[in-house]
């Protein structure tokens, strides 16, 4: 007889009712704590993913745990219908946080970045006057904004969009990391630049220094709006509060989520000066959970464990340490090692395999992480993280990337 494992049993019955949109790795989680999480069989990991960045407060922080219990005590949800008095705060305190005068609250990532194409088209037939119907927005190679029909169609990740059509008109895609290329693309037509400071997905590509900063510039030059997707960037993830701060640039259009929420409650949000904001008006967008009182308390909460606990420049420091650590082990698969704070990639070489097994053997002893574009290995734990867990997980990853296969 064959004993079957809660692991294999839950994961089962997941896929039996679940659809087929997810090929996870074999390990079903039931508790998270900080940087730990434990799963179903009581085996217990660090978490290297902290679900692409949601989780940069760490698992069921007690301060954002107790906000949402405080706050399920007294309402839950409203509707826009009828103002709640937790959304007034929380805007405020992203506007602090952030330095902008206006946010408008959402809740999913996908949701925002819409929320930025809305608002961009809107500000350029209001404001710079764009023809009716004209309005571009230029994208960059290898994005990654979201899952919507809108967003998938300017991907250029073939299977984002295969069976999806018909798309969303009215994107350019120009390649990441080249400013001359969003020079010449802009037309009288456009009316917002959509970029990740650092892609992600595309698998933690870094463009070179002044790209921000360059970009920028060029976008004020021709009246065009400079939307930051710091969806997965934001909060402290690479060593600053926002990664455009490196640039010490300022968005036109700042679109932030995942770690909003605290990794408790899906919270998003675009920040945006006044005379941008002002191009919605009543009944132009919104959303039934956008502002909730649950959510805007969380958020509340989670904002302020950033500030109180100084997450951005803890990632800042333990990041250096992280990446020199990693950058110092001589393994004969790694092609490169990269990072900003703790958003880190280890690039692992075409002949030696796909990432995947890496992460496989990784779990294996005892650390989660994620391979991203076949080749690369992300390494981005909670902020919370302290320099003995790092060390930990580095002796373990020593292993992996030195073992021979
Ligand atoms: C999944 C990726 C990461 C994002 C940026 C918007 C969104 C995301 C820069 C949309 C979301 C998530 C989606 C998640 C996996 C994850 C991801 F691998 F798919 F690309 F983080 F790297 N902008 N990224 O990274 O936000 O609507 O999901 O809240 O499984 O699709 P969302």
């Amino acid at each position: 007889m064959t004993t079957i494992t809660n692991t294999q049993k839950i994961i089962q019955e997941t896929e039996k009712y679940g659809a087929n949109n997810y090929h996870p790795l074999s390990v079903v989680l039931v508790k998270g704590e900080g940087v730990w999480v434990w799963d179903a069989d009581g085996r217990k990991y660090m978490d290297m993913l902290a679900a692409y960045s949601a989780l940069n407060q760490g698992h069921r922080h007690p301060a954002i745990i107790r906000a949402m219990e405080e706050q399920a005590n007294k309402i839950t949800l409203t509707s826009r219908a009828f103002n709640n008095d937790r959304m007034g705060s929380f805007l405020k305190r992203l506007c602090e946080i952030a330095g902008f005068k206006k946010a408008l609250p959402m809740n999913t990532g996908a949701e925002a970045v819409e929320t930025a194409i809305k608002a961009a088209r809107k500000w350029g037939y209001m404001v710079k006057k764009v023809q009716k119907d004209k309005a571009e927005i230029i994208v960059l190679e290898n994005n990654f904004h979201g899952r919507t029909t809108t967003i998938v169609g300017f991907s250029t990740e073939e299977q984002y969009k295969r069976g999806f059509g018909p798309f969303t008109p009215g994107f350019k895609v120009i390649p990441f990391g080249d400013a001359d290329a969003l020079e010449k693309a802009i037309t009288p037509n456009t009316v917002g630049f959509l970029m990740e400071p650092i892609q992600g997905e595309g698998g933690v590509l870094i463009p070179d220094e002044g790209y921000i900063r360059k970009t920028y510039d060029i976008c004020k030059k021709h009246n065009v709006l400079f939307m930051a997707d710091e969806i997965q960037t934001g909060f402290g993830r690479t060593g600053k509060m926002f990664c455009c701060d490196h640039e010490n640039v300022k968005p036109d259009i700042l679109i932030v989520g995942k770690a909003l929420g605290g990794g408790v409650y899906p919270v998003s949000a675009i920040l945006a000066s006044d005379e941008i904001m002002r191009v919605f008006t009543p009944g132009d967008h919104g959303s039934t959970f956008g502002g909730n009182p649950l959510g805007m308390a969380i958020a509340e909460a989670a904002l302020n464990v950033l500030t109180d606990e100084k997450l951005p420049e803890r990632a800042d420091e333990l990041g250096r340490y992280f990446v020199d650590k990693l950058g110092e082990i001589n393994s004969p698969y790694v092609k490169e090692v990269r990072g900003k704070g703790l958003m880190i990639g280890v690039e692992i070489k075409k002949e030696s395999g796909t990432a995947r097994p890496y992460c496989e053997s990784l779990m294996k002893l005892g650390i989660l992480a994620k391979e991203t574009h076949h080749q690369v290995i992300r390494f981005a734990p909670p902020l919370v993280i302290t320099k003995d867990e790092i060390d930990w997980a580095l002796d373990r990853i020593r292993e992996v990337l030195t073992e021979s296969k």
